[in-house]
């Protein structure tokens, strides 16, 4: 990141204040293709797609490069489900069965991938039908479970990705995936993980994408409140069951061809078509422009935790009694929600310390490092701090959060904030 462009961020996010942005916005009436890698760069991005939070297709040319490109695939395209086979044949993979709705998904099992490779092949062989249903491989860990070395390189645009640089830092966790299915499967209207963006790049095969600013999913909302499942179903144009349906704009629409990269911003819902057989690989992903989106989802579920332990206390005569024994709050949104409030602070605290040392060596020693992705630089650093700070604050002033249990912590929030308030204090005119 250069200098011009962290002051423009900064701006930016001085401007939105405390609040996010604003919520109900009509779709930008159609998605930016970008052609060339050579004249598009990480400021060019950012200033134009990430920071306004717009989505936008690279061309094929951003992945020519990539292993899988070469090996998953067959000269005519197609998914080289024999390669796969013999390559990681053993993995077990998670497989969602598209014919199934289990409230706003589908159910998964998981298979070893000879398996749901026999399983391919019966299909396209049944004429694309099977009495197994249509099963889509999703959600592979694939660079979690092994080495991926050839597979792909993380494009430069999408290198600020605080979540898996945490999960990779606690070895843990990532949020790296790989998709594979026949034509017509599907993953049903969703927004995100955190409010995360989402990179995808089809290996091979074509994605038809139906993309929704966020707020305008409001108005799918059904009489009960609830989300769609599918937003192509019929039931959606019955005034009755979704009363407000009306005022939603069209869904942006994309198709997404072989080799193409699909930048999906935060909070966006979306619902997504594979119209060949098709092999995708994804990462969700946060960093300083949507952590505050994060931060805001997370204090929503909480308060949903909130709304559903009061309704059980208030319908229950001995709450008291089972309150000794049922989880609290914390604990209830680790589980529903995959990380709760202290979980977050470790979150922001990693992150904090490594952009922390980054400075300390650019401006001590006269040593340039960088930990994180070291492509971005000094001025990224500052950036992230800055975020960082200003989120930390919020979570430090937040009831619920002194109310979590700090004793334990090797750094107290407050003491991490102030260091934090330093730190951009001393980089303000870097
Ligand atoms: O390709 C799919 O089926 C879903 C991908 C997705 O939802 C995403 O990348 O955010
Ligand atoms: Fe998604």
């Amino acid at each position: 990141m250069d200098r011009e462009t962290r002051a423009l961020a900064e701006k930016h996010f001085r401007g939105l204040g405390a609040r996010l942005p604003d919520g109900v916005c009509g779709p930008p009436g159609r998605v930016d293709f970008i052609e060339k890698p050579d004249a598009f760069s990480y400021a060019d991005f950012f200033k134009g797609y990430l920071l306004p939070n717009v989505p936008c297709v690279f061309s094929s040319a951003f992945t020519e490069g990539w292993g899988s490109r070469k090996h998953w695939v067959t000269p005519d395209g197609k998914p080289d489900l024999d390669y796969l086979l013999r390559k990681y044949g053993d993995m077990v993979v998670p497989v969602a069965n598209c014919g199934v709705q289990e409230y706003n998904a589908n159910p998964k099992e998981h298979m070893p991938l000879r398996e749901y490779i026999s399983y391919w092949k019966e299909y396209i062989q049944g004429n694309y039908s099977s009495p197994k249903g249509c099963l889509y491989l999703k959600d592979w860990h694939l660079c979690r479970d092994t080495s991926v070395e050839d597979v792909y390189s993380l494009p430069v645009y999408f290198s600020s990705d605080w979540l898996n640089e945490y999960w990779d830092a606690i070895n843990v966790d990532d949020y790296r995936f790989i998709y594979m299915g026949p034509t017509g499967t599907w993953s049903p209207f969703h927004a995100d993980i955190f409010r995360s963006f989402s990179w995808s790049v089809n290996i091979c095969g074509r994605k038809k994408w139906l993309l929704f600013p966020p707020g305008q999913e409001e108005a799918l909302r059904d009489c009960h409140g609830s989300l769609p499942y599918d937003v192509t179903s019929p039931t959606l144009l019955d005034v009755r069951l979704h009363p407000a349906c009306a005022r939603c704009s069209p869904p942006l629409e994309v198709t997404q061809e072989a080799g193409e990269m699909l930048f999906v911003p935060s909070g966006w819902h979306h619902q997504v078509h594979n119209l060949e057989d098709t092999i995708s690989i994804n990462h969700n992903w946060v960093n300083g422009c949507n952590l505050a989106p994060m931060w805001h989802f997370l204090q929503q579920e909480l308060h949903a935790v909130q709304r559903e332990i009061s309704e059980w206390r208030d319908a229950m005569p001995d709450w008291h009694h089972h309150c000794q024994v049922w989880p609290g709050p914390e604990v209830i949104m680790k589980s529903c929600t995959g990380i709760n409030y202290k979980e977050f602070y470790h979150f922001l605290k990693v992150i904090a310390e490594r952009r922390i040392l980054t400075l300390a060596k650019e401006m001590g020693a006269g040593t340039v490092g960088s930990v994180g992705d070291s492509r971005l630089g000094t001025q990224q650093a500052a950036f992230d701090v800055s975020r960082i700070t200003e989120v930390l604050a919020s979570l430090v002033a937040n009831r619920d959060f002194q109310r979590v249990d700090t004793s334990t912590f090797s750094l107290q929030p407050e003491e991490l904030l102030q260091q934090l308030e330093e730190v951009v204090t001393a980089t303000a005119a870097l």
